[in-house]
């Protein structure tokens, strides 16, 4: 299929994407926190054997993230107008948690791994926006609950959200666009699969270097999201993207 005006578009992003606004990565150098790797920690083991530590971890990241130095990027931008200006249909699936797709203006998205600026009461189910520090003694905002809040985010182990409109948006797709993640976490890796099964659709990779399932894409373009993406999107518009 040739990619015209209205082909629908899936772009589905990862932690690469949000690097250049100074948010550390899963796996990149560094990735450690007080000497436990990400993976360690985002799981419901290590909330159920230490809920301490991992409110820390969490209260870490959102003081991070609240950072006034912490902005939306050129790549997060790019997709904000791909989809404003994009005539066919368009959906950005983002595996972060960090808001920066909202502030760059992206509306046509779906956390499937949740957001780190909510809350979720293990009481009654209700999710909150929150800022500020969690801990076992803080209270859901809505049935006034103690100890029972966690960080709304999806750990390892856990249902992604919105599974089903995602893989509704895949099997209509005509082009994929993954940006700024490794290809390390399942589901979310597997997704240009379902894509390579509809006919003549097309699947891209823009990232720093290739990731693990990079062979199996249509195309890749390499670099910083900051100078790949917003390139791309100034060629899928201006109708210069050869098939
Ligand atoms: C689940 C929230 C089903 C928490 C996260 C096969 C099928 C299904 C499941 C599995 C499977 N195999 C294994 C599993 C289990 C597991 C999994 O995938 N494990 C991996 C580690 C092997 N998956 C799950 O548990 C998922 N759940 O499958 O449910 C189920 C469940 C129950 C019962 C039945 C079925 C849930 C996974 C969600 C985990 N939560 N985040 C938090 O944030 O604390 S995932 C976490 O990893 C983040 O969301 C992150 O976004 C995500 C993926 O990592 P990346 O985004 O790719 O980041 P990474 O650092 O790895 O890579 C960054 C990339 O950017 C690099 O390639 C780098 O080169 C590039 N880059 C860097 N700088 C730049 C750049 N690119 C461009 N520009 C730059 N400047």
């Amino acid at each position: 299929m040739d990619i015209t005006p209205d082909t629908p578009i899936v772009v589905l992003t990862g932690a690469g994407i949000s690097q250049e606004s100074g948010l550390p990565t899963f796996r990149g150098h560094g990735g450690l926190w007080n000497g436990h790797r990400a993976e360690d920690l985002a799981t419901p083991d290590a909330f159920r054997r230490d809920p301490a530590l991992v409110h820390d971890f969490y209260n870490m990241r959102r003081a991070v993230l609240l950072d006034e130095k912490i902005k939306p990027n050129a790549a997060h931008l790019a997709l904000a107008r791909l989809e404003r200006d994009w005539l066919g249909d368009f959906m950005l699936v983002t595996q972060n948690v960090d808001n920066l797709h909202e502030r760059a203006g992206s509306e046509k998205l779906i956390h499937m791994h949740g957001e780190l600026l909510k809350s979720r009461c293990q009481h009654c189910g209700q999710i909150s926006d929150w800022v500020g520090e969690m801990n076992g003694e803080s209270e859901c905002p809505n049935c006034r609950a103690r100890g029972q809040l966690r960080v709304n985010v999806v750990w390892f182990g856990e249902m992604p959200l919105r599974m089903d409109d995602i893989y509704r948006y895949l099997r209509r797709c005509g082009l994929f666009i993954s940006i700024g993640t490794s290809g390390n976490v399942y589901p979310a890796a597997g997704f240009f699969q379902i894509v390579n099964q509809n006919p003549g659709a097309k699947t891209v990779e823009l990232n720093l270097e290739p990731s693990l399932n990079a062979d199996q894409f249509s195309d890749g373009h390499y670099g910083p999201a900051s100078q790949t993406v917003p390139a791309f999107v100034d060629r899928l518009l201006n109708g210069v993207l050869e098939p």
